[in-house]
């Protein structure tokens, strides 16, 4: 079975003014289809690929042949993406999740200001992420390329529970060059009910 770009959860235009029509088009039916395209291709040659979840992929990154990492990467980050972004005006972490980032970060400005500034230093394309660790903390990091958290030889591991995508095609129609700018109106358009969904996922294994 091949994987499938799936569909958004909202329409092109329900993420402006932080984000354009235009670059939601692109990015989910252009970029997103193309990573699908060649882990698809990458699959299709690759017999000990077959079958796989995305995950269980990803799970082996530092044994597999460039294209099915970048790609398989390509494909779970932005699967996840979509689903983390809302029209605005949406809700707040809840209970669970506001204390975890508050025991971790102090305050939920001081770890948006942390993540914006993992986003910000990421030399080049990659994104940053809000993870939550093995030993049950909430942390940040940053990945090149389309690495994420899950993947085995990630420097920070764990399972994602928000992440944003820096590379350029994500913010450049709207922000040119201005990628503080991208990061910080960002968090208007985040569903913090689905991270928090993910949060309690992470704990619960
Ligand atoms: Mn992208």
């Amino acid at each position: 079975m091949a994987f499938e770009v799936p569909q958004l959860p909202y329409g092109y235009d329900a993420l402006q003014p932080t984000i354009d029509e235009q670059t939601m088009k692109l990015h989910h039916d252009k970029h997103h289809q193309a990573y699908v395209d060649k882990l698809n291709g990458a699959i299709a040659e690759t017999a000990s690929l077959q079958g796989k979840t995305i995950e269980e992929i990803l799970a082996q990154a530092s044994s597999l042949a460039p294209v099915a990492r970048n790609n398989g990467g390509g494909h779970w980050n932005h699967s996840f993406f979509w689903e983390i972004m809302a029209p605005a005006g949406g809700s707040d972490p809840s209970g669970e999740l506001k204390s975890a980032i508050e025991g971790a970060f102090g305050s939920l400005d001081a770890m948006k200001e942390q993540f914006n500034t993992a986003g910000a230093n990421q030399f080049g394309s990659g994104w940053a992420w809000l993870v939550a660790t093995p030993a049950g903390d909430l942390t940040i990091c940053s990945t090149p390329n389309q690495d994420n958290p899950l993947m085995e030889d990630a420097k920070v591991k764990g399972i994602p529970v928000l992440g944003n995508d820096v590379w350029e095609h994500a913010y450049y129609i709207t922000y040119n060059n201005r990628r503080p700018d991208y990061l910080k109106a960002w968090w208007n358009i985040v569903n913090w009910s689905k991270v928090s969904e993910n949060f309690s996922k992470a704990q619960n294994g």
